[in-house]
């Protein structure tokens, strides 16, 4: 959806009344944190937003944190810093898709972040909220380091975890550890944005996904450049992803 706030963003000129307005329209969005990208408050009474997903997800209500996050009393979600939800790495990890709040076909997978670009669709969906349905295998990628990837039939946006790996380096996917499961795992959802952050509503909930890890798994701390992977990645060419892949694409 077409968004105010980015639009008066780069008007100077703005009367002080029209700022005024501005300034009222945008009131109740969540304050800006260093380190985390921002999401805009839900707006559509149709989609939900990301407390809501939770609830969902894992039961119980979720309230705001101060630090981003929420909370169920239980189960706490904590935003992972933007500069380190980019590459992933380690462990062995499985991921299901929660909610989708397109209305579009949802391609989800990978791309291996060791310079070669190897791509891997992991499973597709095409069913708005709840109903989406999608889930890779259990997936080791070794040595590996990968970007998490969306593809997005209408927008026609293949888009990353890895800002920089956007055309227009946006960050599309916003990120938070989920602890308190209690089920000896490493859990992360991810929120993705899968419209132009120019025009979009930035409510990141076009698509999420959990990624489960068994192991030591998840954000590498720092992206490092491909050429750093170079020496790690020698057993890439045996992996077989796509036995692994699992496809349950929907059809509308
Ligand atoms: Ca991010
Ligand atoms: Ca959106």
């Amino acid at each position: 959806m077409f968004s105010f706030r980015h639009a008066f963003a780069g008007l100077r000129t703005l009367a002080l009344g029209t700022a005024a307005f501005a300034a009222a329209t945008f009131a109740s969005a969540a304050p800006a944190r260093a380190g985390l990208t921002t999401v805009m408050p839900e707006t559509d009474a149709s989609e939900q937003g990301h407390a809501d997903i939770m609830a969902h997800q894992y039961g119980g209500a979720f309230a705001a944190l101060a630090n981003g996050g929420y909370t169920n009393g239980t189960v706490t979600a904590t935003r992972v810093d933007d500069a380190k939800d980019t590459v992933w790495y380690g462990g062995s990890v499985k991921v299901d898709s929660v909610a989708s709040f397109a209305r579009s076909n949802q391609t989800f997978g990978l791309t291996l972040n060791d310079g070669s670009g190897t791509a891997h669709d992991l499973f597709s969906t095409n069913a708005f909220g709840y109903a989406a349905a999608g889930s890779s295998a259990q997936i080791s990628l070794g040595s590996s380091p990968w970007q998490f990837t969306l593809d997005n039939g209408a927008t026609l946006m293949k888009t990353s975890s890895l800002a920089a790996a956007n055309g227009s380096a946006w960050d599309q996917m916003v990120t938070y550890k989920v602890d308190g499961l209690a089920d000896g795992r490493s859990t992360y959802l991810m929120f993705w944005e899968d419209s132009s952050l120019a025009t979009g509503d930035r409510d990141y909930n076009d698509f999420v996904a959990q990624a489960s890890f068994s192991g030591a798994g998840g954000p590498t701390a720092v992206p490092l450049p491909p050429a750093a992977w170079a020496g790690l990645t020698t057993m890439a060419g045996a992996l077989a992803v796509t036995a692994w892949k699992k496809r349950k694409a929907q059809t509308a």
